[in-house]
């Protein structure tokens, strides 16, 4: 086992550099250096993709340099630093953010003119860094800009997937999922740190020794190799890390014997398993394969992570390591339940490898690790099959089993055993593990001991489980039930609840906006919060206002440097809010639409480039990108678009003209491969599109685009270049967005519901600039039951717009899934489980409000200003000091 491998220390980093501020000469003679030092292509030639990556490399030069003065520092102060685990990072470009954050782009841009480039065609060469999913993904890179730009002492691990999350085409049929190759051409951005690498360990046995101590041995054993890509912040020299493990074959798994016989396949064999961890994010799990493929991912990025977290500190602690120390030194947070593996995992490396006791390595654990959950879905809530985890992972399963036993014991402590019944329930809803028998200490404690245990376990097979999908029916209090103890159905999996076990083991809990922390703790965790109210806590999240406003919106951001007075803004975005005293001074007014109006000029010449699709600048530009998903309503909004093409097909050519307000309705997003009903709605969007686009009546009236593999750097382009943007889930169902942040700060006007961060952004821009419809949340059970009980009666115009669909308008393909899903009838299950139905005629009613607000341009201006003037509380910077504060217990510490 290499577990001593350690990173050099911070001392032996030569630190004779020169560290003075490029000119845009010394660049040029940079780029032109590595151009010719740096190969990666053919000599010759300075051509766009050379003249990126020669260009990124001088950028990585200074990078660097950062880097490293930012660790010494760290390492010589030993400050408390905080860890971010995140499956997901959508860092998107690089280059424009980091030359932006070192504020050397007017010095880059003149290098490269020198040098014959233009800095916006360059930097459209790089790739999308893809490697994450949605709203969480893209969470986790904002957190980190925030983190360096505040000076920070926090880290960001992660994986190294070889390929991203898939490329989206739109085809004839839709959706079609092709592998995104992006490192290709190589990554700029990473150092590949060939000197820090851990073991990582699957299957085995755990072989236990006289002295009662534990060793995982045997199995499968693999290794993670660190790449470390440097994160800047702006206009501070602080560059932090993003740390991702890259997993290749421990050499003593590669058998020389076999590929010497000429047995290659068997060689090859251990080189592919361990490199496969690494080539996907969410790899299918429908197969025991793919499951299995998972569960490696999230324990190699903790068990690397931990190791590495580990090492630092006890390098950092000298000679004498006060392992009681570590979350004096270390704050732990879990981005949602995937890196749940930690709570055992940091156990497991206490017990078995530092010799700590079993109360000494829990009360450590429980101090350093934090979870934040982004989903009250309970279909999101993650569960491991027990069976599959205790093959790969036995140790992990018996520090698991020891956590739930304390916790089954706490439950006990507070709900006592007078009501039984009240106890079962409790049980069964708050373990970790699900249909599994009670551990042996407790049943001893439950069967009083003048009763005869085993006819009790008989007797309580037959009337009573233990499992979520069965509810207990109310019994009579008979005084022979007190002997019902819950047992396991054996017709149903044993399960691991990870997210129960992230509250048991984490010593702070967090939902991402107000009302999202609600409903984690009056109804998603409500039992444990009652157990532990002290855990519980809200994070709003937030964006970066230097990529999602100063970086992608510089039209945007010069007006607002000059009617603030200050391009401080960036930093402290209360700034913004001296917006609000000019929202209707009329000169900003038509600065404000002329910024707009080129933006919106930029979104239709990449429209056309990306579908071929023509629209007018002149028409009001309605956005919905996010993923593609059931709950955040992309039918709603194409529904409501399709009863707006109906009665405009109904209306004299005269009629049409007169009453319409002209629109281009843009959808993005993808939709998970193997989400069937999402990826229908997207093959409805595209043929609704292409009915509309090419109907002769209609022209410039409405035109609906749907744009092709949605990223960060897509959204660069549409959000800064929107007008109306769509946050229109179902109430109680997005935990928070973050895409209405970003568009309330590019001046877009919202329609949404009173859902996730909508209730705050609504809050803080006015109600009269907030388009607000539809139930809400605690309005949604009832009406569900309404809807299914067949009690609701769906407005005429939600009739209306279904018939008209199943009537063939938008071409051969068969809609009935998707139209069915909205019936109240049986046969499809869901019975409109999202309402969409129900909130039709208060959206639709809304939208005609927004077509009368836009066709008054100076009201729909004043909206705008007001939007960015009242979006400065979603700065990431608020929400990141609110975690060092109220979780971390981290302080900024500034280079000298
Ligand atoms: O996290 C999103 C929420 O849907 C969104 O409301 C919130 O703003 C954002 C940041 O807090 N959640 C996700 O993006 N979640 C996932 O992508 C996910 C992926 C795999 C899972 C579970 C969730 O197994």
């Amino acid at each position: 086992q290499k577990q001593e491998l350690k990173e050099p220390l911070a001392d032996e980093v030569p630190g004779t550099l020169d560290t003075s501020v490029p000119d845009s000469a010394s660049i040029a003679s940079s780029i032109k250096y590595h151009a010719e030092f740096t190969p990666s292509f053919s000599p010759g030639k300075f051509e766009l993709p050379k003249a990126y990556f020669a260009t990124a490399e001088s950028v990585r030069d200074t990078l660097i340099i950062n880097w490293n003065a930012t660790y010494h520092y760290y390492e010589k102060l030993n400050v408390k630093q905080a860890y971010y685990l995140s499956m997901e990072y959508l860092q998107g470009r690089a280059l424009l953010n980091a030359i932006g954050n070192l504020e050397l782009s007017g010095a880059y841009a003149e290098a490269l003119r020198k040098l014959g480039h233009n800095l916006e065609d360059v930097a459209s060469q790089e790739r999308d860094a893809a490697l994450g999913n949605g709203g969480l993904g893209r969470l986790a890179s904002c957190f980190l800009d925030s983190l360096a730009t505040l000076n920070y002492p926090a880290w960001g691990y992660g994986l190294r997937y070889k390929y991203g999350l898939f490329k989206q085409n739109i085809t004839k049929d839709g959706q079609e999922e092709v592998a995104e190759n992006w490192l290709e051409m190589g990554n700029p951005w990473e150092i590949v740190r060939n000197d820090v690498s851990y073991p990582v360990k699957f299957y085995g046995e755990v072989i236990s020794g006289p002295d009662g101590s534990k060793e995982w041995v045997g199995g499968e054993n693999i290794v993670a190799l660190a790449y470390d890509v440097p994160v800047p912040g702006y206009k501070t020299k602080t560059t932090i890390n993003l740390r991702l493990w890259s997993t290749k074959v421990a050499s003593e798994e590669f058998d020389l014997c076999a590929f010497n016989a000429g047995d290659h396949a068997t060689a090859y064999a251990a080189l592919k398993n361990a490199e496969k961890i690494c080539y996907i994010l969410y790899p299918g799990d429908e197969s025991i394969e793919g499951k299995t493929l998972r569960l490696k991912q999230q324990y190699t990025l903790c068990s690397a992570s931990l190791q590495d977290i580990i090492t630092r500190f006890e390098r950092r602690s000298g000679d004498v390591v006060d392992w009681g120390k570590l979350p004096e030194k270390v704050a732990v947070q879990m981005n949602d339940t995937h890196p749940t593996l930690c709570i055992p995992e940091l156990i497991r490396i206490l017990m078995d490898v530092k010799k700590l006791s079993w109360e000494e390595a829990w009360n450590i654990t429980k101090r350093t690790v934090a979870y934040t959950n982004h989903t009250v879905l309970p279909e999101a809530l993650e569960k491991w099959s027990l069976e599959l985890m205790q093959d790969l992972l036995p140790r992990h399963v018996e520090i698991i089993k020891k956590i739930d036993e304390e916790l089954v014991q706490t439950i006990i402590d507070e709900y006592g055993q007078e009501d039984l019944h009240l106890l079962q329930q409790k049980l069964k809803e708050m373990r970790i593990l699900a249909n599994v028998e009670l551990p042996g200490t407790v049943l001893e404690l439950l069967v009083k001991p003048e009763e005869d245990p085993i006819e009790e376990v008989d007797t309580a097979i037959e009337e009573s489980k233990l499992v979520d999908e069965v509810d207990q029916p109310e019994e009579e209090d008979d005084p022979e039930e007190k002997k019902v103890i819950p047992q396991p159905d054996p017709e149903l999996p044993k399960m691991v609840r990870m997210a129960n076990l992230c509250v048991a083991g984490g010593f702070a809990v967090n939902g991402v906006a107000e009302i999202h922390s609600e409903i984690v703790k009056e109804e998603v965790f409500n039992d444990f919060f009652k157990l532990w109210p002290e855990k519980f806590q809200n994070k709003t999240n937030g964006v970066t206002p230097r990529r999602w406003i100063r970086f992608c919106n510089p039209n945007l951001s010069e007006i607002i440097t000059k009617w603030t007075g200050t391009d401080d803004w960036t930093i402290n975005t209360e700034k913004l809010a001296i917006l609000r005293k000019f929202a209707d001074n009329e000169d900003l007014q038509s600065e404000w639409r002329e910024a707009k109006r080129r933006n919106k000029i930029k979104v239709a010449a990449f429209l056309k480039e990306k579908t071929g699709y023509v629209v007018s600048p002149d028409a009001m530009f309605d956005v919905q990108v996010k993923r593609i998903h059931e709950y955040k309503r992309q039918l709603l909004n194409i529904l409501g678009i399709v009863y707006r093409y109906k009665k405009m097909k109904e209306m004299t050519p005269e009629e049409r003209k007169t009453r319409s307000v002209p629109r281009v309705c843009i959808f993005g997003g993808k939709a998970f491969a193997t989400y069937v009903q999402a990826k229908r709605i997207v093959k409805f969007i595209t043929d609704v599109g292409a009915t509309i686009n090419h109907d002769p009546e209609i022209g410039d009236l409405l035109k609906v685009v749907f744009v092709p593999d949605y990223n960060v750097s897509v959204a660069e382009v549409l959000i800064p270049g929107s007008e109306l943007s769509q946050h229109i889930s179902t109430a109680g169902m997005e935990a928070s967005g973050t895409s209405n942040m970003k568009f309330a700060m590019n001046g877009c006007v919202l329609i949404g519901t009173l859902d996730g961060a909508n209730v705050e952004i609504r809050e803080e821009v006015g109600e009269d600039n907030f388009f607000l419809f539809g139930a809400r949340a605690p309005e949604i059970a009832g009406l569900r039951k309404e809807r299914a009980g067949g009690k609701f009666v769906p407005d005429a115009r939600f009739e209306e717009v279904k018939a008209y669909v199943r009537s063939g308008v938008f071409g051969p393909y068969n809609y009935e899934e998707l139209m069915g899903s909205l019936e109240g009838n049986e046969g499809y299950g869901r019975a409109d489980y999202f309402l969409v139905g129900k909130d039709f005629p208060s959206y639709m009613e809304c939208q005609e409000k927004v077509d009368e607000a836009y066709r008054d341009q100076k009201r729909w201006t004043k909206m705008s200003i007001l939007n960015t003037a009242g979006s400065y509380k979603f700065s990431s910077d608020r929400t990141i000091h609110e975690y060092a504060r109220d979780i971390w217990g981290i302080e900024p510490v500034v280079l000298p």
